[in-house]
């Protein structure tokens, strides 16, 4: 039956990402320009990135209510429209520790305004470079903007850390009902992420949340919004409802769509890492 082989398919992949350790997808074989030792213990590395409120705590804690059980959400989300998330916060995955390979690490950010400025620019690359470090504040206001001041428009030539420790994907989160992208103004805005995060060959994985708002045609034009605003294919855009606080049961429809987003953005990162190992080393050569 359709919902028995719906609810076999959920399981077999629930499985495959609470054991994910790096490699799984593509094959550890695969990482061939790894340097001695590079691949023990490496993460891969995702930053949930998107305007305040847009829902990215509450997709983190979806993700780990659907792998780990609804009492496991970590991350704490906005309570009556206040803004939520201020450090960065990191959020590993519980995959064993049976050898030394590593599994996945999100790091939910603080939300974008609209309008981005200079502060906001720079925070997208300390992060992306892993130069903020979990724990700590996400400044804004006048203390960023001098600092983004004093590194000159030059945030990208900030200096990289190794492969391991930087961003390897970035999950753009988008609140689908949310009248500045229903209306077509985020377009503009959002062009300068986009070419940021495409120069550092990071690729993006579009989350439209709020799908409880949507009826059958609002969600196909947001979907097709959705990857012209960020330039996602079809197959790296997901639209589903997070699953809230007080909700007991989530639907299965969703927890497909959330699995299957998790393993999509895996497997980018993991082509994220070795396409960084081999330019490292045509860069030597
Ligand atoms: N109906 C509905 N509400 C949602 C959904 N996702 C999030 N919310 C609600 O939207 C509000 C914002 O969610 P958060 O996850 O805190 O948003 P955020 O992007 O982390 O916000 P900041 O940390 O401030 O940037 C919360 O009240 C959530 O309960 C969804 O899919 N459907
Ligand atoms: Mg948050």
């Amino acid at each position: 039956m359709a919902s028995n082989n719906l609810e076999s398919e959920i399981r077999t992949l629930r499985e495959k990402l609470k054991n994910y350790k790096v490699g799984n997808i593509e094959g550890l074989h695969s990482f061939s320009d790894a340097l001695e030792g590079e691949m023990e213990g490496l993460q891969i590395r995702l930053a949930v990135f998107g305007m305040t409120g847009a829902g990215k705590s509450s997709l983190v804690n979806t993700i780990w209510k659907t792998l780990y059980g609804r009492e496991n959400a970590p991350a704490i989300e906005q309570s009556s429209g206040a803004e939520g998330t201020q450090l960065l916060e990191d959020f590993h995955s519980q995959s064993g520790t049976e050898d030394d390979r590593g599994g996945f690490v999100f790091h939910d950010t603080r939300g974008f305004n609209f309008d981005f400025n200079r502060a906001e620019e720079n925070e997208l690359f300390r992060i992306l470079y892993g130069i903020v470090s979990a724990g700590q504040l996400i400044e804004r206001g006048d203390w960023a903007e001098k600092m983004a001041e004093d590194a000159g428009q030059a945030a990208h030539r900030l200096e990289k850390p190794p492969v391991a420790d930087q961003v390897h994907v970035a999950l753009w989160v988008i609140k689908a009902n949310d009248i500045r992208f229903v209306n077509g103004q985020y377009l503009d805005k959002f062009n300068f992420v986009r070419q940021k995060l495409n120069a550092e060959g990071v690729t993006i994985i579009t989350v439209l949340t709020h799908d409880d708002k949507l009826d059958s045609e609002e969600r196909n034009q947001a979907k097709k919004n959705a990857m012209e605003v960020t330039g996602s294919k079809k197959a790296q855009t997901f639209v589903f409802a997070n699953w809230l606080g007080e909700q007991e049961e989530y639907d299965v429809r969703y927890q497909r769509e959330v699995l299957k987003m998790l393993h999509t953005a895996l497997g980018c990162g993991e082509r994220s890492v070795r396409s960084r190992q081999i330019q490292r080393k045509l860069s030597k050569q």
